[in-house]
């Protein structure tokens, strides 16, 4: 082992990187990384399994930082252990994750050391973090997604998955709820292959946490069944590494250790204030501090001569060892279970299986039809079956939002039972969106369900989705007003609009049953885009294909469903989901007036403004300005496509607790209503 100096003239650079960095940068958050500078090299260099040669080796210890803030703690760690990069197509690219130059250019255009971790822009990072809680409540995902793996492949001599999840956070990710659902959800499953440190400063923004956090910690997980444990000196690294020892070798539950930490530690005039939190330290007390540390006080950016191989001696060499041992025993496991390598395989680059959209439903026409959400079920239940690693759950609506899976062997994902494929998030859809996305991050191919409305609960992960660019799914039922009775607090209304502002998200609301086939055939093969389904509660009417265009159309975003004679058209109606119908119904009344008008199902804006501009000039053509554009949800940004000529008929107010049909009238999305803004924005009234 290492001689004392040595450890510490590497936890010293951790602390001397940060502070130069931000200062550099004139921002960032030099105080946590000098704090915990001793615990991130623990983690690191004495107890992780993580190959700075290959950071995505499938089984290595995940590491996630929650506090986000502390992001030079990353970085410094990374660009320490000479962490490789590699690309979106997982080859690695052959130079740094983190060069010292990355370091040196904290926080500016372009640098590998942005202000946050950054999954999609950093390799070595496991999760985008930031937003305060988030990268907890990801690492129950993360933890979930470890027993799935352990339960399917391994076997008696192949531990293929044996993998441990360590997060940091601070203050802010405990006050932050997500973090509170997504920590009962973990012991609830008994995820013992997690490990949350908490670092206990007692130091936020506005000062200590006594204005606003004063809460029992330990109790609260306790309560929740996490073996709690305490450090009381965040500098005391033989301390540190015997609680996550005692971690490895606890069963049954998730591990939570509160570590008593000084912010800005060694700052002879910021220690354990807010002011050490948030700014660079100022040159002067950078010196005093170095003076402290023992430190040359006027070096920048030093990584004194034996740093660099004294990283590559720990985590360097266990990583090393741990990934070839592991290679051999994979290739020995293809041997002897060549399909289920495969899979590993197929998973791990994002591939699907062959065969995967075998079955998928075809839903004949039918004037009565099918609800959005029950043709979702039906489509889920085959495509679960396809995709072994393809599974997800509701946040207690599963038998409203149709996703149970139910076909013979799927079971439900409890700790007795690591193998089920339904997922019971419990009434936590921040935490359901965010262990979604842990479990994308594992490679699995995840969709979390609830009511459309409460999507709202979801979007801080969602957003962060897409942030990731993550092939996460979210089956968003009672899409309008389908709940009828259930009111305004159950009716969307600006979600459409919201969720089509996040870039990088596709948001479809699919027209029919066919056309939920088909988003599901489009959503299944993205790699790298998260997909909200906006499905209806409500059978909607099944459009005959062969008098109508097929519902493959839907690939393209938007579609003519049904034309003017010639394709000529002088007013195109525009509707979405359960409004596509409605247009439909109008079109027949006007072309049997004899007003040529045209139909286009427009289920994703996002993938319609992906096509060609010929494309989009064929389905709106820019001469044909009388325009109707209809959906059960905020007109918000409808004018895009109808200009302002053309007619909006959408919601401009809250929804109304009515039987549907009743609602239906009063807000006007009946047949009658749009075939009479057509005729207005035809001047043939
Ligand atoms: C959801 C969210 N809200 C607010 C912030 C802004 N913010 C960044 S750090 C911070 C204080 C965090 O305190 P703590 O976690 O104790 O970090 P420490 O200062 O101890 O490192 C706040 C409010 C954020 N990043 N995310
Ligand atoms: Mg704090």
């Amino acid at each position: 082992m290492a001689d004392d100096k040595t450890v510490e003239l590497a936890i010293n650079t951790i602390r001397t990187l940060s502070m130069d960095a931000v200062q550099q940068a004139n921002s960032g958050h030099p105080g946590t990384p000098m704090a915990l500078a001793p615990l991130v090299y623990t983690i690191w260099n004495r107890v992780m399994r993580f190959d700075p040669k290959d950071p995505i080796w499938p089984n290595r210890d995940r590491f996630v930082l929650s506090n986000g803030h502390a992001s030079m703690l990353l970085w410094s760690v990374l660009h320490l252990t000479r962490t490789q990069a590699v690309d979106a197509d997982y080859e690695n690219l052959g130079h740094p994750s983190v060069s010292l130059d990355d370091i040196r250019h904290f926080r500016q255009l372009n640098s590998k050391a942005p202000g946050h971790p950054e999954y999609h822009w950093v390799s070595g990072v496991e999760t985008t973090s930031g937003p305060l809680g988030q990268g907890v409540a990801t690492s129950v995902g993360m933890g979930i997604a470890q027993k799935w793996l352990t339960n399917r492949y391994n076997r008696p001599g192949f531990e293929i998955f044996d993998y441990n999840i360590y997060a940091v956070c601070g203050d802010g990710c405990m006050m932050e709820g997500v973090a509170s659902e997504a920590a009962s959800l973990a012991a609830h499953l008994g995820l013992d292959n997690l490990c949350w440190v908490y670092d206990n400063n007692h130091i936020t923004i506005e000062g200590n946490t006594r204005i606003a956090f004063t809460e029992d910690i330990a109790a609260r997980f306790l309560g929740y069944g996490w073996n709690v444990l305490r450090v009381g000196d965040a500098n005391d690294i033989e301390r540190i590494e015997h609680a996550l020892e005692i971690f490895r070798k606890t069963q049954g539950r998730p591990t939570f250790i509160i570590l008593d930490s000084h912010i800005g530690y060694g700052a002879p005039h910021k220690q354990d204030t807010a002011a050490a939190h948030g700014e660079p330290l100022g040159d002067e007390e950078i010196r005093l501090s170095k003076r402290f540390y023992g430190w040359p006080e006027d070096a920048k950016f030093l990584v004194p001569d034996g740093v660099y191989e004294h990283f590559a001696a720990g985590i360097g060499a266990r990583g090393a060892k741990a990934r070839q041992q592991w290679t051999a025993l994979f290739a020995a496991y293809r041997a002897k279970y060549p399909e289920l390598a495969t899979e590993i395989d197929q998973m791990q680059r994002r591939e699907l299986p062959a065969g995967w959209d075998r079955n998928l439903p075809v839903f004949p026409a039918d004037a009565k039809g099918i609800a959005g959400r029950d043709a979702s079920g039906k489509v889920l239940n085959v495509l679960a079956q396809n995709i072994p690693w393809f599974f997800g759950g509701s946040a207690d609506l599963g038998s409203s939002n149709k996703t149970t899976l139910t076909y013979e062997g799927a079971g439900d994902f409890q700790t007795t039972s690591p193998g089920g494929k339904n997922l019971h998030f419990g009434i936590r859809e921040h935490a359901m969106a965010a262990t979604v996305n842990g479990l994308s991050l594992s490679k699995l191919r995840a969709f979390g369900a609830t009511f459309f409305i409460f999507s709202d609960y979801a979007r801080p992960a969602i957003r962060l989705s897409a942030l990731m660019e993550l092939p996460t799914i979210f089956v968003f039922t009672h899409d309008a007003m389908g709940d009828g009775e259930d009111g305004p607090t159950h009716q969307p209304v600006e979600h459409l609009a919201s969720l089509r502002a996040i870039p990088g998200l596709v948001t479809l609301r699919p027209g029919d049953a066919n056309e939920v086939v088909e988003a599901y055939r489009y959503v299944m093969q993205l790699r790298h885009e998260p997909a909200v389904l906006a499905l209806s509660r409500q059978p909607l009417p099944t459009l005959d294909r062969s008098k109508y265009a097929p519902a493959s159309g839907l690939a393209r975003g938007a579609y003519v469903l049904a034309d003017a004679p010639g394709g000529s058209p002088e007013v195109i109606i525009i509707a979405s989901g359960s409004e596509v119908i409605l247009a439909v119904q109008a079109h027949e009344q006007l072309i049997a007036e004899g007003i040529r008008s045209r139909v286009v199902s427009m289920p994703s804006w996002d993938i319609f403004e992906h096509q060609t501009q010929e494309y989009r000039d064929n389905v709106l053509p820019p001469k044909v300005t009388a325009r109707v554009a209809v959906e059960q949800a905020s007109t918000f940004g409808w004018e895009r496509y109808v200009g302002t000529t053309g007619r909006i008929i959408g919601m401009k107010t809250f929804g109304a607790s009515a039987p549907l049909k009743e609602l239906q009238r009063h807000f006007g999305f009946e047949p009658d209503h749009v075939a009479a803004a057509a005729r207005e924005v035809v001047g043939r009234k």
